[in-house]
């Protein structure tokens, strides 16, 4: 009989997808869960492919002391033995945890509460300090408290959403859809404010395609016009709120006057006027923010400027308003409830000496940290500086991650203690661990998780973890016995900790905290088990869904003591580093629509990498021709702070000297294409987060010596190419090559190419300097070797697809060619789902004449899935249009 489908919550993004999935024979399949409320089904592209994420494969199984296998046991007396010892010698401080929303809800609960109440140092910080910390601080800054008071029904019931810095047709999907979903039925207008022309920019119905760093300057212009035009809400403004008065000088300053904003922001006024009008008129008008606005300088004086314009209007709290802000990972929320970030203590408490008391008294821990510790980019600085000697690093890969990565190289070297837990068996984090610690993967752990409008939901285990892999909680634990603190440990499940977690939450809170979930406190196990999706807050005593929809702030009380919101005066400043003779371009960072990070699950999964294969550098085509660029060529980039080798191709949706590099590859998968090693350690002073969007850097063209594929079933290292990218393909891995002085690499692989036996494929012109060899098992490509004079090497994508496949007739003949002559296939995949190229939906479109999104997805599927490259086939339609145009 086949098992009933288990209900669970997605590995990746905030939305908090809710996912049914099953395991039989070590498969995992998944579908939407159709009654979790943040998505009624649907899962974008990533979450569909959760299953073949789920394996065995390239797993950390078992813990490593110095690379060598050791028990359990062993790992864990080592790590509590030299905590005492570091923590004895050097004090609290000397000790560090570093982890990540990536985490579950009780993994981070029991580290939190292990650092700041038994160890004694406030040392927890998150990569979430990288993600969210902006959006905390503006949040506590204007309403006394880290809260979104929104929830997803405002984005269906909203007339206006304006999206800020995010790009959420690539990176919250779902959320996005269901917005395009009640958009068409609603008339909704999507207003989008990010310097690039983004897939979420193409579905706008006006982008602002603004200076980056000027959010600051746009929204205070808008405050100002607001005001001018008598929007001003003004009995909630005398009623909720404080220090109106504070941004009175921003009234009849000449840097709120349009004109000057629209310079400011380096937009036509027109386009300005547009925006400040549509906000003027639409009362339901929704501001959702992401990364463009956290990760900067100015990263919270930009999310006041934005609450600022919502407080001013009172649309706040009520259905369709509000500023929301979108968050990242799957657990960002969560890590913030528990105390996460070095600067909270734990559920929603700061450092306040009577907040220190209090959680002191409810742990009952001998050494409470009296204050906050040190924020990701410092503490990783304090690594360096060999103040922090022991670091345990969970969930997260900072080696690719934090800005001025080479920086924490090195720390990581120099560290004495490093301590990675992981699920992979491989990660650029984890080449520098004394100790590495197998962690469960998702799918396998068990616990609970918190997405972004504060739903919490159960992740469940569907299968056990393989070899030796334990929960992050259950090392925790362990270790925080082996120190003498079992009492206060005594775990056994996650449901033991979530109900502590739940008790804190509502520890003498007589409603000055929000966040507060003690109606949990008791839940039983069983009860745990069967936990449905809610929004908190639940106190003890509420039942059933919260008021207001679940909605906060609707009574106009807010978390200050004296329940009123604050206005901040904000003034606008340019981000720290500017460009300069040595440095003119700058370079933005941010995210693929199909990866995940750092590549470690999505990168396996050969449909995902079908969208963007290489580290790509992506730059104006008039900057192309300017600094010598060609498409598909190779490019050094350079910053003050590091350099890499990227893939150049054009987008003419960038600002003119502005360059945009994913930050997805790693040196696992790419030889210099880890953009984080580029990127300046600028942080905000409020919220310490890096301004990851922001770096003057310079690009020059590179012309390989020699370029090349490698294509095989079996494992290869590239050694020695300047230029590499790893590629999973169905049955085997591709490797692009390229050499920029010396070619030798090439000739060492051409000759023991040129040493297969049996049954090869081989053109080899010495004139023109190519090589080609297909190396063939029974009729069964098994490896290809191509190489050449750079730009002389054919495109591999359909040679890689016949890997492993039995080639006849035509495609035999074809392979040496590596190209079938067809011409629906090739190009960029659009459609990952259904694996529908650029080239068949350009093809349909012109065969059948087709003139909507709708129309395509009926003629080839592409995007009648999850609908996230609907934006790009829209794009398409468009060029499809001017081209017959101007025929
Ligand atoms: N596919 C995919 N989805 C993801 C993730 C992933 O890795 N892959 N990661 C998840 C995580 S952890 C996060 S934090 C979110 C991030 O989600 P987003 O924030 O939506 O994604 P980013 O690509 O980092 O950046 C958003 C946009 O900010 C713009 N920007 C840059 N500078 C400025 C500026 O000065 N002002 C404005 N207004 N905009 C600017 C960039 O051009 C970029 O398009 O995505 C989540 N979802
Ligand atoms: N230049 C630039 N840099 C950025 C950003 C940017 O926009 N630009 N964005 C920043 C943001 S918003 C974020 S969130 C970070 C993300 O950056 P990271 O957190 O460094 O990225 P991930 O690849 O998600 O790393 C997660 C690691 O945890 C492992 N893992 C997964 N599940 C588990 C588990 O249950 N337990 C354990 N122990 N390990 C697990 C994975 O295999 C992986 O190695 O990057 C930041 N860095
Ligand atoms: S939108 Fe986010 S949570 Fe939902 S399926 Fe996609 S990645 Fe997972
Ligand atoms: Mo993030």
């Amino acid at each position: 009989m086949r098992p009933a489908p288990i209900r669970t919550t997605c590995a990746y993004c905030g939305v908090g997808c809710g996912v049914l999935a099953s395991a039989r024979d070590g498969r995992v399949r998944v579908k939407g869960d159709p009654v979790h409320p943040a998505n009624f089904g649907k899962l974008c592209g990533k979450g569909q492919a959760l299953g073949e994420t789920v394996s065995a494969k390239d797993r950390l199984s078992y813990p490593l002391i110095k690379g060598e296998r050791a028990s359990w046991e062993r790992a864990l007396d080592h790590i509590a033995g030299r905590f005492l010892h570091i923590r004895e010698t050097h004090g609290p401080d000397a000790i560090a945890f570093y982890l990540s929303g990536q985490l579950l809800t009780e993994d981070y609960y029991a580290a939190n509460k292990l650092m700041k109440g038994f160890i004694g140092s406030g040392n927890v910080d998150t990569n979430s300090r990288l993600c969210m910390s902006s959006a905390v601080a503006g949040h506590r800054r204007a309403f006394g408290e880290d809260v979104v008071p929104g929830v997803y029904e405002d984005f269906e019931e909203t007339d206006l959403l304006v999206l800020a810095g995010a790009n959420a047709a690539w990176c919250h999907p779902v959320l996005f859809q269901r917005f395009e979903a009640a958009r068409e039925k609603r008339g909704s207008r999507l207003i989008v404010i990010d310097p690039r022309k983004t897939a979420t920019a193409q579905a706008a119905d006006l982008h602002l395609p603004l200076k980056p760093g000027s959010d600051v300057a746009l929204f205070n212009g808008l405050f100002r016009f607001l005001c001018e035009e008598g929007a001003a809400d003004e009995s909630f403004i005398a009623r909720s709120t404080a220090d109106f008065e504070k941004l009175l000088p921003l009234l009849g300053a000449r840097e709120t006057e349009l004109a000057h904003v629209a310079a400011r922001c380096g937009l036509e006024e027109n386009l300005v006027r547009q925006f400040f009008t549509s906000v003027l008129e639409n009362e339901r008008w929704v501001t959702g923010f992401s990364q463009g606005i956290n990760q900067s300088s100015r990263g919270t004086d930009k999310v006041n400027a934005i609450i600022n314009c919502h407080l001013l209007t009172g649309r706040i709290g009520r259905p369709g308003m509000g500023p929301f802000s979108i968050t990242g990972q799957p657990n960002a929320m969560g890590g913030r409830e528990v105390g996460g970030l070095a600067n909270q203590l734990a559920a929603h408490l700061s450092f306040e000496p009577e907040a220190v008391e209090k959680v002191g008294r409810f742990w009952n821990a001998p050494s409470m940290a009296e204050r906050g510790g040190l924020k990701a980019v410092d503490l990783f600085e304090a690594v360096h500086e060999g103040k922090v000697k022991a670091l345990w690093i969970m969930a997260t890969n900072p080696a690719v991650s934090l800005p001025d990565a080479e920086r924490v190289r090195a720390a990581l070297e120099k560290c004495e203690l490093v301590i990675v837990s992981d699920c992979m068996a491989s990660s650029d984090t984890l080449s520098y661990a004394d100790v590495a610690l197998p962690a469960e993967g998702w799918g396998e752990k068990d616990g609970t998780v918190t997405n972004s409008e504060r739903r919490i939901s159960r992740q469940r285990r569907l299968q056990a973890a393989p070899g030796e892999a334990r929960p992050d909680w259950w090392a925790l634990t362990q270790v925080a016995r082996r120190m003498g603190f079992g009492a206060a440990f005594p775990y056994e499940s996650p449901a033991d900790i979530f109900r502590e977690h739940a008790a804190l939450s509502g520890f003498e809170n007589k409603g000055e905290r929000l966040f507060d979930i003690s109606a949990y406190a008791d839940i039983s196990d069983a009860g745990y088990d069967a936990m449905t999706p809610f929004l908190w807050p639940v106190r003890k005593g509420d039942k059933g869904k919260a008021a207001a929809g679940g909605r906060l702030f609707a009574d106009g009380k807010f978390a200050h003591e004296d329940g009123r919101a604050r206005f901040l005066f904000l003034e606008d400043a340019p981000p720290v580093h500017g460009a300069n003779d040595d440095f003119p371009l700058l370079l933005n960072t941010g995210r693929l629509r199909d990866q995940w990070h750092s590549m470690t699950r999505t990168g396996a999964v050969p449909r995902l990498m079908s969208h963007v294969k290489e580290p790509m550098l992506y730059c104006h085509p008039e900057d192309m021709a300017a600094f010598g660029l060609s498409p598909k060529g190779l490019a050094e980039a350079a910053t003050r702070w590091g350099r890499g080798l990227f893939r150049v191709a054009a987008d003419g949706g960038l600002r003119r000297g502005e360059i945009f590099i994913p930050i997805h590859w790693t040196r696992h998968m790419s030889a210099a294409g880890t953009v984080g090693a580029l990127v300046n350690p600028v942080t905000d002073p409020h919220s310490g987060q890096p301004e990851f969007k922001h770096t003057p850097m310079r690009v020059t063209p590179v012309r390989p010596v020699r370029a090349g594929f490698y294509l095989s079933r079996n494992a290869f290292e590239p050694e020695g190419f300047d230029y590499w990218a790893r590629v999973p393909v169905a049955e085997g891995e591709l490797f692009y090559l390229a050499a920029l002085e010396d070619a030798a690499p090439f000739a060492r692989l051409e000759e023991e190419a040129r040493a297969w036996r049996g049954d090869v494929l081989a053109v080899e012109d010495k004139a023109r300097g190519t090589f080609r060899r297909v190396l063939l098992e029974e009729g069964v490509p098994v490896a290809a070797f191509f190489s050449g004079p750079a730009g002389s090497v054919p495109d591999p994508s359909w040679l890689s697809g016949q890997l492993g496949k039995r080639a006849e007739g035509a495609v035999r003949q074809a392979l040496i060619a590596a190209a079938l002559m067809d011409p629906a296939q090739g190009g960029p995949k659009v459609c990952s789902c259904f694996g529908v190229s650029e080239k068949a939906i350009l093809a349909a479109i012109a065969a059948k004449n087709l003139s909507s999104v709708q129309a395509v997805g009926a003629a080839t599927q592409a995007g009648t899935n999850c609908g996230s490259c609907r934006p790009e086939i829209a794009a398409l339609l468009e060029r499809a249009f001017m081209k017959e145009a101007a025929e």
